[in-house]
């Protein structure tokens, strides 16, 4: 990952409050966006998503967001909790608005959750009109590891059974080819739950590339 033109900023998360981790990874953001470079975040937490998002959406009020993610996330609250990674698309979607939310993958969710997708349209397909909607926008593109069925990638927090293909996440990031990228991430790689012989840490890396 390094090289002359990027840099990496590291943000330990700890025992701290989550609002005070959240403000160091927006700090960081703001960083790396001033200088003109392309955001690139790792988890860890899928929340780590939201204050890159939040910073990359100050410097483009037209932003739009695409989530592949196993997940909806669209909860209002996790328990008490408003900040966590079962609410983060809803505190995206609260952010850019429905308009500039895509949600591919999700297979999970509360009757809520898949109501609130359905009425809003959030889950647009992986199709051409994904690259259409995307045209000429800046795009944050966030991957959650888990939207890859756990046969092709095991070692994430929260497996979800059905997921997708390898080639067809490839397929939706070859509609992305054209749009301009103002940031991505790719989140809840859990080397805990990675099996002895298993490929994720591998995997994580052809995403990277
Ligand atoms: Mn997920």
């Amino acid at each position: 990952m390094r090289s002359p033109t990027s840099e990496t900023f590291r943000v330990e998360s700890g025992s701290e409050p989550v609002e005070h981790v959240l403000s160091r990874i927006r700090e960081a953001a703001a960083i790396v966006l001033e200088r003109r470079k392309i955001l690139f975040a790792l988890g860890g937490e899928h929340l780590v998503t939201l204050p890159c998002v939040e910073e990359a959406h100050r410097r483009h009020r037209d932003l739009t967001v695409v989530v592949l993610d196993a997940h909806l996330d669209l909860r209002e609250r996790y328990g008490e909790v408003g900040l966590s990674h079962a609410t983060v698309s809803r505190r995206i979607l609260d952010l850019v608005g429905r308009d500039s939310l895509a949600i591919l993958g999700a297979r999970s969710g509360t009757r809520e959750e898949f109501a609130l997708a359905r009425e809003l349209g959030l889950r647009r397909r992986g199709d051409g009109s994904l690259r259409d909607w995307a045209a000429g926008r800046p795009v944050y593109l966030s991957i959650d590891l888990d939207v890859l069925d756990p046969s092709e990638l095991p070692g994430t927090g929260t497996p979800e059974a059905g997921g997708m293909r390898w080639g067809e996440v490839q397929a939706i990031l070859a509609l992305l080819r054209g749009a301009r990228l103002a940031g991505m991430d790719l989140t809840e790689l859990s080397p805990p739950w990675t099996p002895p012989a298993g490929p994720p840490s591998w995997r994580r890396s052809s995403f990277a590339r």
